[in-house]
């Protein structure tokens, strides 16, 4: 689909409508065409298809196996237990599963045609709802996971709030379609606060989106917020990442990076992953005004002539920063903005295991093995652990940045009985798992058998390629190492493979490329170090680079700053000082082996 016919289809769809009540009542196909996907996206869904099944099926010159998956919006991760039992539910009408997504959310695959409609409404009725986490718009902003009662979470997570509020797309067509017109009935939003997103929706008048006009974003827009020192929402891979500054103990303000995105295409050097940049600090009050005017310039500004190159960051990089501020802030006119603040984070990962969060309650960060929520016949029973965390704790759960699960405000009374729970289902946490997975952060996209972007295995590849490396850093002694391993299933980048100190990307079956040399801070990006590596080369090559540092490591030195120092790329600065030239690096060396290799 060529990128005029998607602003097209966006600009004849009456408020992304389209067709789509139409095409879903209609009972006679599986599928619906693909304009109407675009738009569907927008509702929080994709059409997709069993490519386990799919070669089988063509060759039999059969219908592919259809079947919609659905993204649930959560701001900062938050879902209740009584809203998880549903989604818990809803596993039923899907593939039995459910998956934490790395931006907080939750994906329900393998739902049905005829189902999906069921499926939203009782997402919605759950007092959640899956409008704009997919397609052209702002989608569900990150926020710090760890439910610490202090200040600073208290406001953050009021930011990611504040922003899905404000940057919804207006339309009744959501509510019209999925909700036969509900309007919101106060029965079954216990807490109206809980629900902004589907109220505001459903009471939104048609016409014309007061933020995103008539064509929407230029590309999908991504926000998310950190406290520093610990960026466990991985801000320098955002478009917009914000970062909060206390004063006299309350939030003065934020600071605002820009331009992040990890999106590219092997062998398209005109696509590639840029870390977010600093865009200037401004008082707390003008915070969300600001994303405006940042959401605005990238409205107005950014490509929609090449979806490939649509991104914020492209417009960033086109305007240059200077430029780029410059229009920004003429967006805001009266109010002040000041040089971002030096940040300094130490480690994108969650703190797993049980902590006191400040009220005098725990916490307690699970480990989910790829974030996929399952009954293992060979494993964790994650699925059926957290049902009964649900229904006999009852407390609140928070989806993390690393598809890990938080169970909070628990009263250290219930600290036995949900180690008991937990320990029942053969699910481990990091007090008990005591390797690199419980230290190392690891995680994987979706890819097959339900993304129809995907070149190469990863969800299902990367726990067997870990148990390898595991097992390397044990003999080597480094298993407590913060070391980041990522995967993706293609260049895309959706497990954020290029800020990691291990990054391997999908070219083709059981084929990655291999980069090395991100952070586990975050804040640097990775170089290609091998344009194409077998799935059984992996842990032999991973191994050479553990040995490396292990014999060449300054005492305490991570790996992060092992690399750099070992490369000569120096200790780690300062992300606006260092983010060109590991950009220029990685373009250097992208040139020179995927160019070459064609
Ligand atoms: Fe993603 C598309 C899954 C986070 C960059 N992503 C897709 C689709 C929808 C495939 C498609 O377009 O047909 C994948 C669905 C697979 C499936 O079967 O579930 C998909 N992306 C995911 C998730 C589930 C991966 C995960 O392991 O958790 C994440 C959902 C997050 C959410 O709740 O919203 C997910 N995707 C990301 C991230 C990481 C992030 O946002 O922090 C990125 C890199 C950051 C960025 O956006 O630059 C990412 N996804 C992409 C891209 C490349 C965008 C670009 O600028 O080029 C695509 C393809 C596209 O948009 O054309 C894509
Ligand atoms: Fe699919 Fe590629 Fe994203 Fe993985 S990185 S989920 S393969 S689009």
């Amino acid at each position: 689909m060529s990128k005029a016919s998607v602003e097209e289809i966006k600009l004849e769809s009456h408020g992304l409508r389209g067709q789509l009540a139409e095409l879903f009542a209609d009972t006679s196909s599986p599928s619906i065409p693909d304009d109407a996907n675009i738009l569907l996206k927008h509702h929080g869904s994709y059409q997709q298809d069993d490519r386990d099944q799919r070669a089988a099926l063509v060759k039999a010159k059969q219908e592919k196996a259809w079947s919609f998956m659905i993204r649930s919006k959560m701001p900062g991760g938050r879902i209740s237990s009584e809203q998880w039992l549903i989604h818990d539910d809803l596993c039923d009408k899907a593939m039995g599963n459910m998956r934490l997504t790395n931006r907080q959310g939750i994906q329900l695959h393998g739902v049905l045609k005829g189902g999906l409609k069921e499926v939203i409404h009782n997402v919605c009725h759950s007092g959640l709802s899956t409008m704009g986490a997919c397609g052209d718009v702002v989608r569900n902003t990150m926020g710090p996971a760890a439910p610490i009662k202090d200040t600073l979470h208290a406001d953050t997570q009021r930011l990611t709030e504040e922003i899905s509020q404000r940057f919804l797309w207006r339309s009744t067509a959501y509510a019209d379609i999925w909700l036969d017109g509900e309007k919101i009935d106060p029965e079954w939003i216990k807490d109206p606060e809980v629900n902004p997103a589907v109220r505001q929706a459903t009471q939104a008048p048609e016409g014309e989106d007061p933020i995103y006009g008539k064509l929407y974003l230029p590309r999908k827009f991504k926000i998310g917020v950190a406290i520093a020192p610990r960026n466990d929402s991985d801000i320098f891979s955002q478009d917009i990442g914000l970062v909060p500054n206390l004063v006299n103990g309350a939030v003065e303000g934020y600071t605002l990076f820009v331009g992040g995105g990890f999106g590219m295409n092997h062998g398209n050097l005109t696509t590639r992953p840029f870390l977010a940049q600093p865009l200037f600090y401004i008082h707390r009050a003008h915070v969300v005004d600001a994303i405006e005017a940042v959401v605005t310039t990238q409205r107005d500004h950014g490509n929609r002539e090449e979806r490939k190159n649509a991104r914020l960051k492209y417009t960033v990089q086109t305007m240059g920063i200077d430029g780029f501020r410059a229009e920004v802030t003429r967006r805001l006119p009266g109010i002040e903005t000041f040089p971002a603040k030096d940040i300094q984070f130490d480690t994108v990962e969650d703190n797993l295991g049980w902590h006191e969060q400040g009220d005098g309650k725990l916490y307690c960060a699970v480990y989910v093995s790829m974030g996929r929520i399952d009954n293992k016949t060979d494993g964790p029973q994650y699925r059926a652990g957290f049902r009964e965390i649900a229904e006999t704790i009852g407390c609140p759960i928070i989806v993390t940045a690393n598809t890990n699960l938080i169970l909070a405000d628990i009263d250290p009374a219930d600290k036995a009985k949900v180690d008991a729970i937990l320990a029942k289902h053969g699910i481990v946490h990091a007090h008990d798992v005591g390797f690199t997975r419980a230290r190392t952060v690891a995680h994987a996209c979706v890819a097959l058998p339900t993304c129809g972007l995907a070149l190469s295995e990863s969800e299902r590849a990367l726990p067997g390629f870990m148990d390898s490396i595991d097992a390397t850093l044990r003999d080597l002694g480094l298993e407590d190492e913060p070391i980041l391993f990522r995967m993706t299933g293609c260049p895309n980048g959706c497990g954020r493979p290029y800020n990691a100190d291990f990054g391997f990307v999908g070219r083709a079956p059981n084929k990655w490329a291999m980069f090395v040399g991100g952070s586990i801070r975050g804040n640097r990006l990775a170089g290609l170090e091998f344009k194409s590596v077998l799935g059984e080369e992996i842990p032999a090559k991973v191994r050479e680079y553990l040995e490396a540092f292990k014999a060449e490591r300054q005492p305490g030195e991570i790996f992060a700053d092992w690399f750099a120092r070992a490369r000569e790329l120096g200790p780690t600065p300062a992300v606006e000082q260092f983010h060109i030239e590991i950009a220029e690096r990685n373009a250097r060396l992208a040139g020179e082996k995927i160019e070459a290799a064609g």
